[in-house]
């Protein structure tokens, strides 16, 4: 069994360290297959690339986990929407329309993903056994956020698109959770020992609505991975003291916390669950000594619990790939 997975089942102390988007933008070797394929969502759809790019960090830094290069995306272009990544403006996706959306099935949605499934199959054979192979979804309301193009610009939604579509929502949702239920089942079956909710603007919720926007669809998933035996870890990022009340009703293997999460009241307050990350991405920018100082305060408040290394968001892709190497080296001689 992988560390990660004896960590999040059997709650084993030991070390284990992958990092959020460590494969990607901040790589060279990811850049230069980058710079020869424009098209982002067909690069995703390319077995052996995706493949290739998964495994790019493994190499250079022998991290104990590889997360399959995908996005969260490819499930709304699974749906028939088409998803665009316009350069220095982030996804672009066409305007939703809930009769088409409502004609989508599970058959024609697993073909089109079938692709990432091949390219998990493929990574599953050339990693070692003693490593994870992390598969992930964006959680629905995050991704309803992209779907109904509510996101606008970083860090803001346009609550008036949200509040339009007021009775629309739970059915988006409702039928998201079933096709992003059947998208675990599927890349587990592929050779995925793991799966990682990424729920990355749950912070934007307003909080009369998290339960049914946040809360509710992350557990009825989370419901789905135990039932199935499947090792699950959530990241409702942003969601600062709701960690608890997310924790408590949701009740995931793992809970990753964003960096806004001091992880002294982790400890006290996140009980019952492994936690993952927490170091603030930005801080990789920083001179060495700040960032061990600040990779210190996480393990000093785990140790002699469970925990998982990782960030408190992806990677930056300004990251410079020798600060990782180092931190990673810290790390294992901590
Ligand atoms: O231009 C490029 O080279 C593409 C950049 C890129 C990459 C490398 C995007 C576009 N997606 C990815 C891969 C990716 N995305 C992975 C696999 C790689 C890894 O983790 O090692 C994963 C797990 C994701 C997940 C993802 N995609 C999230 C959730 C995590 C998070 O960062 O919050 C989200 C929100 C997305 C959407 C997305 N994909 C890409 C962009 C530019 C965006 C939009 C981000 C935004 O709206 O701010």
């Amino acid at each position: 069994m992988s560390n990660l997975k004896e960590i999040l089942i059997n709650k084993k102390i030991c070390k284990s360290v992958w990092f959020m988007r460590q494969a990607g933008r901040y790589l060279p070797e990811f850049r230069k297959i980058r710079s020869q394929n424009q098209n982002f969502i067909n690069l995703c759809l390319n077995s052996e690339l995706s493949s290739k790019i998964t495994l790019q960090p493994i190499e250079r830094f022998n991290l104990d986990s590889a997360i399959i290069f995908s996005d969260i995306l490819m499930v709304p272009y699974a749906l028939n929407q088409k998803v665009e990544f316009l350069k220095n403006h982030g996804p672009k996706l066409e305007i939703f329309n809930l009769d088409k959306f409502l004609k989508n099935n599970d058959l024609d949605f697993i073909k089109k993903l079938k692709p990432v499934y091949k390219a998990i199959e493929i990574t599953r054979k050339k990693l070692s056994k003693n490593k994870s192979l992390i598969s992930f979804i964006g959680a629905p309301w995050t991704l309803l956020v992209y779907m109904i193009g509510a996101k606008q610009n970083k860090d803001q939604i346009d609550l008036k698109i949200i509040n339009e579509k007021n009775n629309e929502i739970d059915l988006i949702l409702e039928k998201l959770i079933n096709y992003l239920c059947l998208h675990i089942e599927n890349q587990i079956k592929a050779g995925a020992d793991v799966v990682q909710i990424f729920d990355s603007w749950a912070g934007l919720i307003p909080q009369k609505d998290l339960n049914s926007f946040c809360y509710v669809p992350n557990s009825k998933i989370v419901k789905f991975c135990k039932k199935k035996g499947i090792p699950v870890i959530c990241f409702p990022k942003g969601i600062k003291e709701n960690y608890k009340v997310f924790n408590n009703l949701v009740k995931p293997d793992g809970l990753n916390i964003d960096y806004n999460v001091n992880p002294n009241w982790a400890r006290e307050n996140l009980k019952g669950t492994v936690i993952q990350g927490g170091l603030d991405p930005k801080i990789l920018l920083l001179p060495d000594e700040e960032i061990y100082n600040s990779a210190r305060n996480y393990l000093d408040a785990f140790k002699g619990l469970p925990y998982v290394f990782n960030l408190g968001h992806g990677m930056l892709p300004e990251t410079n790939p020798d600060k990782v190497d180092r931190l990673i080296k810290f790390y294992r001689e901590y």
